[in-house]
Parts: structure tokens; C-alpha cells; sequence
């Protein structure tokens, strides 16, 4: 069986199909049934839930044996899921961090039981880079660098933002916001003016906007910065009820493209969404059967994605996935 050798750098995901495919999973078919344990943020937003569909859909094709574990978004759950896989003696424990610390100690415990763990979506901050073999997933900080370079394109390089941040501590927000930033530190007519939490989801997306709406310069705001579309959709709702043309008074600039936004966009509510690939199942799990059959795999796995306007929203939006 071809050795598959270490590789320091990322790799597209079409190069670790092609590295893996074949090779792997036949290692599997022949003997026995896969155990992977998969503690999931949650249920938060159209992304995760594509992204768990895609994530059970490639189990059941391949015949593993998918312990899966919804977290609700909380932290101590997802270590409670990542002992109980110990204890149940998984072959692989895969995760999407819902923040990026706190998870060493129950790594360690995961390495010391010999039990390969695949970071899917999301980083965590270790000190000890062995706790995990891999880590598929967005540049987040490219996305946020593509988010603002669009809010540029759709400003001229003057904007007053209000931004909808994600969860506090996760890896999207921080990363995503540490890009958008970037863009901004060479364009210094584009202020952020409120900046808040709406933990990705599309209630509490609503509920910062219309606090926003409700701020003494709200009236400056002339574009909205939302760390996803669920967040977007709901600010879109407040602005429509306090009377402001979503896309016209205030431009929106989001990331995802879940099928909501592309459909936003049609209706002229949304100028632009970041796309973040949450279909990761066969690549996911290309990486976890290399895992288990010991092979040495990518430490980081990037995944390819574009950024799509208005203009494109009606041509994408029958093609979209999720
Ligand atoms: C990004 C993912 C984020 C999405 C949100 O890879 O972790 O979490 O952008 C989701 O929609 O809640």
C-alpha cells in the first residue's frame, strides 16, 4: 500500500482527494466498520446545518459507524462528547470547536488513549500541535479580506460599518473581523462604528441591528458587516421594519452564501456573500479514514471558495447546495 508522506503545507482539497482516494478506503472496505465520533457545534445557522448533512450523508455512504453529538453551541458540552468517545473507545474523533481554547486537557486525554482526533470547520489554539493530525477548513481570514474588499468596491472607500460578529472567541469571528480589518487599516474613510455579537444566528442577528437602528448615529451607518448570512437575514427584518431599504440605504456585505442570501441578493436586500464551503463530508472523511489506517496526512486542508454579487445571484442560486 503506497505510503502517503507528511506534508508540512496546505493542500486544496482537490489535491487531497486525488492523494487519498483509492488508497484508504479500501484499506476499510475490507475490514471492520469505522467507529468516528463527531461532536457538532450546533444547529445555529443554514451553514451548520448543511454542513451536518453533508458531514452524515458521507458517513452513511461509506458505512462507518457515525457517533454524532450536537453541542447547542456550548463548549462543556462538546468535551463532555469528546470524553464520551474516549470512553466508548472510537477509532476517530472528529470536531468542529465551537471557540478556540479550552480543549488541550481533554486532547491530551484523546492522545493518550491513541485516538487520532480531525478538527473539521474550525481551529483550535493548543500548545502541543500533535492533539490533532489535521484541520479542514476556510481561510477565515481570507474571507474577511474578501469581505472587505467588496464593502470598498460597494462604497468607494467611504463607509460608516456596523458589523454583526459572530461567536466571541470562535475562530470565523476572530479571523473574519482580523481580515476585514486589514482591508480597512489602507482605506481610512472606512470606519467600523458598532461592533457586536449576534452569535451567528439570525434571531440575534435582528436584535443587534435594531439596537444598532436605535443608536444616536444610526443615521451614519451606510453599510452592514455580518460574519454570516443568518446574522444578515435578521438584520435585513429590523432594517425592513424600521423602514430602511436593505442593499439601498444600508449595502450588506455577508459571508457563507447559504441559499437565503443568494435569494436576499435577487431581491436586491443583500449586495454580496462570501462564499464559506460547508459541504465537507467526502473530503472530511478522506482525511478521518487516513487517520485511522495510520497514514500521515495534510496537517491543513484549505477549502476553495468565491465571493458572489448581486449581478450573479439569479444564474447561482438553482446550483446552490445549501
Ligand atoms: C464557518 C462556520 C460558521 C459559519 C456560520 O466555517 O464555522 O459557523 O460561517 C456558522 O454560519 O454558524
Amino acid at each position: 500500500m503506497k505510503k502517503i508522506n507528511v506534508l508540512s503545507h496546505s493542500i486544496s482539497l482537490l489535491g487531497l482527494s486525488a492523494l487519498l482516494a483509492g488508497t484508504v478506503t479500501a484499506t476499510f472496505a475490507a475490514d471492520k466498520k469505522l467507529v468516528v465520533g463527531f461532536s457538532q457545534v450546533g444547529a445555529e445557522s443554514g451553514w451548520r446545518t448543511a454542513n451536518t448533512d453533508s458531514i452524515k450523508a458521507e458517513a452513511a455512504k461509506r458505512g462507518i459507524d457515525l457517533r454524532f453529538s450536537d453541542a447547542q453551541q456550548k463548549e462543556e458540552n462538546q468535551i463532555k462528547a469528546i470524553r464520551s468517545f474516549i470512553a466508548e473507545g472510537v477509532d476517530v474523533i472528529a470536531f468542529s470547536p465551537v471557540v478556540e481554547t479550552g480543549f488541550e486537557p481533554v486532547l491530551q486525554e484523546a492522545k493518550k488513549a491513541g485516538i487520532p482526533v480531525v478538527l473539521s470547520d474550525r481551529a483550535v489554539k493548543v500548545s502541543d500541535p500533535s492533539l490533532y493530525v489535521s484541520f479542514l477548513g476556510s481561510d477565515f481570514i481570507e474571507e474577511g479580506k474578501r469581505a472587505g474588499n467588496a464593502a470598498v468596491k460597494l462604497t468607494g472607500g467611504k463607509a460608516n460599518i456596523a458589523e454583526l460578529v459572530g461567536t466571541v472567541g470562535s475562530a470565523p469571528a476572530i479571523d473574519r473581523k482580523k481580515g476585514f480589518e486589514e482591508v480597512l487599516k489602507s482605506n481610512p474613510d472606512m470606519k467600523i462604528i458598532m461592533s457586536q455579537s449576534g452569535d451567528f444566528t439570525r434571531a440575534k442577528g435582528k436584535e443587534v441591528m435594531e439596537a444598532f437602528l436605535k443608536a444616536p448615529n444610526a443615521k451614519d451607518i451606510n453599510l452592514l458587516f455580518a460574519h454570516n448570512d443568518d446574522m444578515a437575514l435578521g438584520a435585513i427584518q429590523a432594517m425592513e421594519e424600521a423602514g430602511i431599504k436593505p442593499g439601498v440605504d444600508i449595502k450588506i456585505v455577508s459571508i457563507d452564501g447559504v441559499k437565503g442570501a443568494f435569494e436576499a441578493m435577487k431581491d436586491g436586500k443583500l449586495n454580496v456573500t462570501v462564499e464559506c464551503n460547508p459541504l465537507l463530508g467526502p473530503q472530511l472523511f478522506d482525511l478521518i479514514e487516513a487517520a485511522a489506517a495510520k497514514k500521515e496526512v495534510p496537517k491543513r486542508v484549505v477549502t476553495q471558495e468565491g465571493v458572489y454579487e448581486q449581478s450573479q445571484a439569479a444564474a447561482e442560486l438553482p446550483k446552490r447546495q445549501y
